[in-house]
């Protein structure tokens, strides 16, 4: 493939296939562990955990490498119990007539409703927002493949917040422009996924559920 000046070798470590094998079983093993979790303790989360913790985030692959990402990180009282307000108006409407019956009855396993106490208890709030395009000054400069790129990004966060031994649940309160406006953001970001980030209560429980297995998932074409 031809390449510009603008390259560099990759040097990141060589394993052999064993040593794949055993990491490979392991780290599946281990993120086999992780689950949504709904009951957080108050116990504070050191900011540097939180910022190691958006940072592997931000190592994810991009659309033409333009990152395009902000991850707001609100621990402020005050903004927690104003997004918990506002996320709960939105999620009184659609557990009260937004939402269809067939999907409130694939939700009465979880046990969700529109309470969402876990907004102002957890220590942490990260708010994902998504770039569609970017500013250079007055310039609007194009992002590419923003909803994948995003996804990916918090993927590798939800990973990175498991490995740290914390917690977290992708809420999605729908609609949730009140996002923008609380933690006042500019109008190129868009809000994409909340993440509660702290530790469980010691009582904390989840629902019992099983996970497809790999012939459900895997097709190989050998
Ligand atoms: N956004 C709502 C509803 C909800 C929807 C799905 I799909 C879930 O897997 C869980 C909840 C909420 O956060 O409660």
């Amino acid at each position: 493939m031809a390449h510009s000046d603008n390259f560099t070798p990759y040097t990141a470590q060589r394993l052999s296939a064993q040593e794949s094998t055993q990491r490979s079983a392991d780290f599946r093993a281990y993120m086999d562990q992780r689950r949504s979790i709904r009951f957080f303790s108050d116990k504070p989360v050191p900011e540097e955990v939180i910022e190691n913790l958006i940072m592997t985030a931000s190592t994810a692959p991009s659309g033409a490498h333009k990152q395009p990402w902000t991850f707001c990180a609100v621990s402020n009282p005050e903004i927690k119990a104003a997004i918990r307000k506002a996320a709960e108006e939105e999620e009184y409407k659609s557990y009260n007539g937004r939402m269809s019956d067939e999907w409130l009855e694939d939700l009465k396993p979880f046990g969700t409703d529109w309470h969402k106490e876990f907004l102002t208890i957890s220590p942490w709030l990260i708010i994902v927002f998504k770039k569609a395009f970017d500013y250079d000054g007055e310039e609007k400069r194009k992002n590419y493949y923003v909803n994948e790129s995003v996804g990916i990004a918090a993927g590798m966060l939800i990973s990175a917040i498991h490995n740290a031994g914390l917690v977290t649940l992708t809420h999605t309160p729908s609609p949730m422009n009140f996002l923008q406006k609380i933690l006042n953001r500019p109008d190129n970001e868009r809000p994409f996924l909340l993440l509660p980030v702290g530790y469980p209560t010691d009582d904390a429980v989840v629902p019992v559920l099983r996970r497809k297995d790999e012939k459900e998932v895997i097709v190989y074409y050998k």
